[in-house]
């Protein structure tokens, strides 16, 4: 029976004893991932400190974006190939999704799916993903929604499946997989295959393309980006209490071609100091915090990827201009 429940679950310890994150938690995290970022050289940090209630919004905004082309490519792509992916499912399918965000591209799949048995939304971003999943639930009445405020990168445990339940489809859009470094990438695919054992994960990955789409798609003339990127530093101000001011840095992305992967910096304009947490950091002018790595993928290249994770490639489907791909992956037995 859908029963329409939407109580958001905190994650717990698992196992194997590591624990996931509850939000009060982060703060320290934040300070400490920051203070050892402008401490290593070259200085780097996690993208996933992006997306405050403030990020996320700008993220939402960056997906509106003409230039940002990987949404609306996706969501072609999923909306032309919806009856494709809901057959793949069958019946009684529940849908896992990891770094769920607003929860858009789901309700392409709900729609089409067969009497979908449950859906459990997955974010760091608790009061985010509570707003979207009243606004969900709103929509689809009967459906049971059972929010996991976790950071999905670490290990999960998510609720037994449901008494005839049919098959367990984890859904990773919006080639998130490209934020992770290549031995992160693999990490995810070889955890989030045992969560889904005998399931099936639906994966969306953006594809390597002429770099003049991709330097566009990550420079959108409104500066969203730029706003999204300098987030990091007016977010260290909010909770941290750093005093970054934010016209002293810039806003730069560009693709890496080796790499196969558009990298984000914070450009410091100038000669500077900043104190995080009683210590000192200097910058000098042109140096950077390397932000964010978006990696872009062959369709084999993903493909031979999810084998070495141990999933099965089923079919992919692409759009026209081949800008992006979405990916059915048997999960392990
Ligand atoms: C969430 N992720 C897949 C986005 C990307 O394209 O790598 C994040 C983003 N960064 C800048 N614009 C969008």
């Amino acid at each position: 029976m859908l029963t329409g429940k939407s109580t958001p679950m905190q994650a717990r310890q698992d196992a194997a004893g590591s624990l996931a994150p509850e939000p009060q938690a982060l703060a320290g995290a934040f300070a400490q991932d920051l203070m050892r970022a402008l401490a290593s050289r070259p200085r780097s940090i996690s993208p996933k400190y992006f997306y405050d209630e403030q990020g996320s919004r700008l993220f939402d905004r960056i997906c509106e974006l003409p230039e940002y082309y990987p949404t609306r490519t996706e969501v072609g792509i999923l909306t032309a190939n919806a009856r494709n992916i809901a057959a793949q499912m069958g019946p009684q399918a529940e849908i896992v999704e990891f770094g769920a965000g607003s929860l858009h591209k789901v309700r392409l799949l709900l729609d089409a799916m067969e009497r979908p048995a449950r859906y459990l939304p997955i974010d760091i971003s608790g009061e985010h993903l509570a707003r979207c999943v009243a606004t969900l639930q709103r929509d689809y009445p009967a459906l049971d929604v059972q929010p996991v405020i976790a950071d999905y990168t670490q290990r999960l445990l998510l609720p037994a499946a449901m008494p005839g339940a049919g098959l367990r489809v984890g859904f990773f859009p919006g080639s998130t997989i490209g934020n992770f470094t290549p031995d992160e990438a693999l990490h995810f695919l070889q955890v989030t295959g045992q969560v889904l054992r005998g399931g099936a994960l639906l994966l969306g990955a953006d594809l390597v393309k002429d770099p003049a789409v991709l330097h566009a798609a990550y420079n959108d003339a409104q500066g969203v980006t730029a706003a999204f990127n300098l987030n990091l530093l007016a977010r260290a101000n909010r909770e941290l209490g750093t005093r970054f001011v934010l016209e002293h840095f810039a806003h730069s992305a560009f693709y890496n071609a080796p790499l196969q992967r558009i990298e984000m910096h914070l450009v410091s304009r100038c000669r500077q100091q900043i104190a995080v947490g009683g210590e000192a950091y200097e910058f000098e002018e042109g140096e950077t915090l390397h932000t964010e790595n978006s990696h872009k993928f062959t369709i084999d290249g993903l493909r031979a990827l999810a084998v070495r994770a141990g999933f099965r490639p089923g079919p992919v489907w692409t759009d026209k201009d081949n800008l992006f791909s979405v990916h059915w992956l048997n999960a392990p037995q």
